[in-house]
């Protein structure tokens, strides 16, 4: 079995994943349809993400500036371009700004994702996939891994609201029929990645010579995927995975926070002009406050999705990791172009408060 769809609705497309998403989905062959970028273009949001997008696919690339969260304008957009599978991105994304926070996430995450699935049901949309985080699991102590089997343990607001996002997709499937499947993805990094999250954070500040906050000790542990390797996955489970069912993609690449950020100073070292003080870029390394509630450590079991449908990652973290220094390095531009105002009084406040 292999789905064909001949108009995607891509929610958040113009986020990180979204935009990494819609890129990988126009570049395939075995795609000829349209899509439809549906994103309010929050401070996350950057359409020059997908500038070249646009100028290269012409007619098969729409944007609609608009909130998942209307459900006039939802709907609209799906009859006026003929929506055919919706793949649903669109969330507020970061775990410290949820703690600080939280109404925002309860309104797009859960509220959004409601109105799109009520909207898809009641229009007929033949395949509604919904994009959720390993997150809702909760915390792993040593060992283990989380399964598709994890009961759900959400610690923060961010995680708690995308658990009710995806205990609702599994309402609207096991009571309406509406034809829906999920993923449940460790953590992303590559292009196009917001510079409040830890890998970009870091590279951008170890090649301005800035402090590289690291929370609590740094021995938290997240298992790192390659951002296309999401991409990938999504796609496989869109076309080809049961309907009500659900995967988790992760790429067993578990490494300690402090690891990931020695990484990147290694990295950046080799690459660039020494810092003034000719130290290592790791002498910038400054222990802050720890988030409140922070996850000791997520790892992903995906032997579901390598078995049932066959993916595989492409990227190990070393080439992924370097691969994205050098991304970072080639695009000054867009790096200046989300460092708008807002952001830089996130920056000030989150981390004044850190000490
Ligand atoms: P992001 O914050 O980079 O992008 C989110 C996008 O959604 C932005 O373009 C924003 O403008 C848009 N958006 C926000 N609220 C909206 C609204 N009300 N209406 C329309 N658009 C809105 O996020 P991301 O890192 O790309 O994550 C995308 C999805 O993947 C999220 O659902 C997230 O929970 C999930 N996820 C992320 C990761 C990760 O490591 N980043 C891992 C697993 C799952
Ligand atoms: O400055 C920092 N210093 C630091 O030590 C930042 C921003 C983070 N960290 C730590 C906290 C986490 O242990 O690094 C780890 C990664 O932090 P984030 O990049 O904020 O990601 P995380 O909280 O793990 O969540 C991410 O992965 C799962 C995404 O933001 C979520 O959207 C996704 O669901």
């Amino acid at each position: 079995m292999s789905r064909t769809f001949s108009s995607v609705m891509v929610t958040g497309g113009a986020g990180f994943i979204g935009s990494n998403f819609i890129r990988y989905l126009l570049g395939r062959p075995d795609f000829q349809g349209m899509v439809v970028n549906y994103d309010v273009l929050t401070y996350a949001g950057n359409p020059l993400s997908l500038a070249d997008v646009a100028q290269q696919y012409g007619d098969r690339y729409v944007f609609v500036k608009a909130d998942i969260c209307d459900g006039a304008a939802v709907r609209d957009t799906i009859r006026a371009h003929g929506v055919d599978c919706i793949v649903h991105f669109a969330a507020e994304s970061h775990v410290d700004r949820s703690i600080v926070a939280p109404d925002e996430f309860i309104r797009t995450n859960i509220m959004g994702t409601y109105t799109l699935l009520q909207a898809a049901r009641e229009l007929g949309v033949a395949h509604f996939h919904h994009v959720s985080t390993d997150e809702v699991f909760g915390s792993l102590g040593p060992t283990g891994f989380f399964t598709e089997e994890t009961p759900y343990a959400p610690n923060s607001p961010y995680s708690a609201s995308k658990a009710a996002s995806d205990h609702l997709v599994r309402a609207y499937h096991q009571t309406y029929g509406l034809p829906t499947t999920h993923s449940n993805c460790s953590n992303n990094y590559g292009p196009y990645h917001f510079p409040e999250k830890l890998i970009p954070l870091m590279i951008l500040n170890a090649l301005e010579g800035k402090p590289l906050p690291v929370y609590g000790n740094g021995l938290n542990i997240r298992d790192w995927l390659y951002v296309e390797d999401h991409c990938s996955a999504i796609w496989t489970i869109v076309q080809n995975a049961a309907y009500g069912s659900s995967y988790n993609v992760g790429g067993r690449n578990e490494l300690t926070n402090i690891a990931v950020v020695t990484k990147i100073c290694e990295l950046i070292d080799r690459k660039v002009e020494p810092l003034a003080s000719g130290a290592p870029r790791s002498s910038l390394i400054t222990y802050v406050k720890d988030r409140p509630g922070h996850d000791l450590r997520y790892a992903i079991d995906c032997s579901k999705l390598e078995r049932d449908l066959g993916w595989k990652p492409a990227h190990d973290w070393e080439s992924g990791f370097e691969e994205t220094v050098d991304w970072y390095l080639a695009n000054p531009q867009w790096v200046e172009q989300v460092r708008s105002g807002a952001y830089k009084q996130w920056l000030e406040t989150n981390y004044a408060s850190r000490g």
